[in-house]
């Protein structure tokens, strides 16, 4: 017993420490969960106990420093019961996209909350040295973990951050250097783009503090007791953000200390690929394309006129074709398609093979293309789908096409396109270059940063000043309106000043003219 303590107590001190961690990994996708494995499975393996609530848990029996807390049942409820693709289709206004985010993220988070494993560790009188929680959208509720144990609170997100999130750490949101996310523009803006901006960052904040949050706050003290600070109030006291961007694909922003750009967490060491698969890769010379619309969007459930299309597409292509197809029977499969449910995407997107990949532009996957030098024609469907496969395109790694709208020829020549001119191919190998070329590993960076706040209790000491302040106290408002005050009283004043003396001039003479 003595022993083990002492062993223990070695460890603990050899590893920094032998922190508790929990983290909240809510939304059920598996393109962001492969961002947080990584991190949470690195943790645990470094000696910390580690507890994850999270829709897709790794059941790694390798493991015994992590307790997965599984949510998929509730998750999957939530998700089945919603026809999200729908909802945050490219189709429906920004204001319709936000607003679903938010009320389906709130849906969500509350059934899993009410999971009765989540309900027993809110309950239980355990303790944590530290809170990891996604960051995605608008989804206060999730910091009542953090109201709720009283430890510093990292923030992880896979995608760029909304503007709140920003403000909660201070960081620099202009409307016009770094225009949201949601709103799909880049670069040069037009006028209309510029005061479209600037009524989104005001009307988001409008809801966000005046809706979002108080209603947040109110069910938040429903699950985590009465006695939690108000949510906002937790939010605010983050330590710190790790952020999934991406330096080819998000440019730059600048950063306040305590936020920390990660990327390429998920990029995974090469395995042989299944026999079957690696035959008819190997096969192919004449190369092959790689079609996959990634976890969320399914290709089963194309319409049956886009569908056609793609495959017409494909039957003319000088080149085989491997799709990513959810159920067993594809109608009308060309001879040169392979299908399959599901593919092992980072090792058969490194077959010297593969010539495109046809994909929707999810994040995760365009960072996998890049990474194994593969040129990609996009076809987005939601979220920031859109604006990343414009911003491969304008940095010509590829092309992009409307699903809705194209035809046949239109896909098939993108594709061609992409895979004989050269141009894409030496762009992402540029782009390649610049990812491989950084001082250390994603993971590795997400580690020793979330390790440092554990060393630090905290990351008070990284804190921007603007993380504090009030709207009107961060853009001067009241110090531009006390100057506006004191000029405005000055020149009244000069100006009272200049009548009077022209009057006292001029009274001297009326009197002598009057005497
Ligand atoms: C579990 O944690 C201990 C220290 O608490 C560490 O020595 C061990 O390597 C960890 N085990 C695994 C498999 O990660
Ligand atoms: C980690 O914490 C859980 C929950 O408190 C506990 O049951 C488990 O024994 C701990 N594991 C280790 C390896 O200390
Ligand atoms: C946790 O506590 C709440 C309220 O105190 C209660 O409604 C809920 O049933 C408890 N959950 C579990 C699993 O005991
Ligand atoms: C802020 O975090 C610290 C730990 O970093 C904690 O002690 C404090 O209670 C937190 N305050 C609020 C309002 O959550
Ligand atoms: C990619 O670029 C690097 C240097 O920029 C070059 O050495 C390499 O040969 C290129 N590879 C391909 C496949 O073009
Ligand atoms: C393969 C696949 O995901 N099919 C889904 C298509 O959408 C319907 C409902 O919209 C689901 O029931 C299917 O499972």
């Amino acid at each position: 017993m003595r022993y083990d303590l002492y062993l223990c107590l070695f460890l603990c001190a050899y590893t920094a420490e032998c922190a508790r961690i929990l983290g909240v990994f809510p939304v059920l996708s598996i393109s962001h969960q492969i961002i947080f494995q990584p991190i949470w499975k690195e943790l645990s393996s470094r000696g910390h106990n580690v507890t994850v609530i999270t829709p897709n848990p790794l059941n790694d029996v390798f493991s015994p420093n992590l307790t997965e807390i599984d949510v998929s049942s509730s998750a999957k409820r939530c998700v089945d019961n919603t026809d999200i693709i729908k909802k945050l289709d490219t189709t429906q206004s920004l204001f319709a996209k936000i607003m679903f985010s938010y009320h389906f993220l709130d849906y969500l988070i509350t059934k899993e909350l009410e999971q009765e494993e989540v309900s027993r560790l809110i309950n239980s009188s355990e303790t944590f040295d530290l809170i990891l929680l996604q960051v995605i959208g608008i989804q206060p509720l999730v910091f009542g973990f953090g109201g709720k144990y009283r430890s510093p609170i990292i923030g992880i997100s896979t995608l760029q951050v909304f503007l709140h999130t920003h403000d909660t750490l201070g960081n620099p949101t202009h409307a016009l250097v770094t225009p949201d996310v949601m709103l799909g523009f880049e670069g040069d803006l037009t006028f209309a783009n510029k005061v479209e901006s600037l009524l989104f960052n005001i009307w988001y904040r409008m809801l966000y503090y005046w809706y979002a949050l108080p209603s947040a706050d109110k069910v938040a003290r429903k699950y985590f007791g009465e006695d939690i600070p108000y949510l906002g109030d937790i939010e605010r006291n983050t330590s710190l953000l790790l952020v999934n961007s991406n330096p080819i694909m998000h440019g730059v922003r600048p950063n306040v200390p305590n936020v920390i750009e990660i990327n390429q967490i998920h990029i995974k060491k090469k395995k042989p690929l299944p026999e079957d698969i690696r035959k008819y890769l190997d096969s192919s010379p004449q190369g092959i394309v790689y079609f996959s619309l990634g976890s969320n969007v399914k290709s089963a459930n194309l319409t049956e006129s886009t569908r056609n299309v793609i495959i017409q597409a494909m039957a003319e292509l000088p080149y085989k074709v491997i799709w990513k197809w959810e159920t067993d029977y594809l109608p009308g499969k060309p001879d040169n398609v392979m299908i399959r449910k599901w593919l092992p995407q980072q090792d058969v997107l490194g077959h010297p093979h593969i010539k495109v990949f046809v994909t929707q532009g999810g994040m995760q996957s365009i960072e996998e293309s890049i990474t194994n030098g593969v040129p990609m024609v996009g076809l987005p469907f939601i979220t920031d789908q859109p604006t990343n496969v414009r911003r491969f395109t304008e940095l010509e790694m590829g092309l992009g096409l409307d699903y809705r709208t194209m035809n046949k020829e239109q896909l098939r020549d993108a594709i061609i396109e992409v895979a004989e001119n050269k141009k894409y191919k030496d762009q992402v190998n540029k782009s390649k270059m610049i990812l491989a070329d950084q001082p250390m590993k994603g993971i590795e960076k997400a580690v020793w940063w979330i390790e440092y706040v554990l060393r630090h209790k905290g990351a008070k000491h990284l804190r921007s000043a603007a993380a504090d302040m009030s709207f009107y106290e961060y853009f001067m408002i009241d110090v531009i309106c006390f100057l506006f005050v004191c000029i405005s009283l000055s020149i009244y004043a000069t100006v009272k000043l200049c009548c009077l003396i022209v009057w006292l001039a001029r009274k001297p003479r009326s009197k002598v003219k009057s005497n």
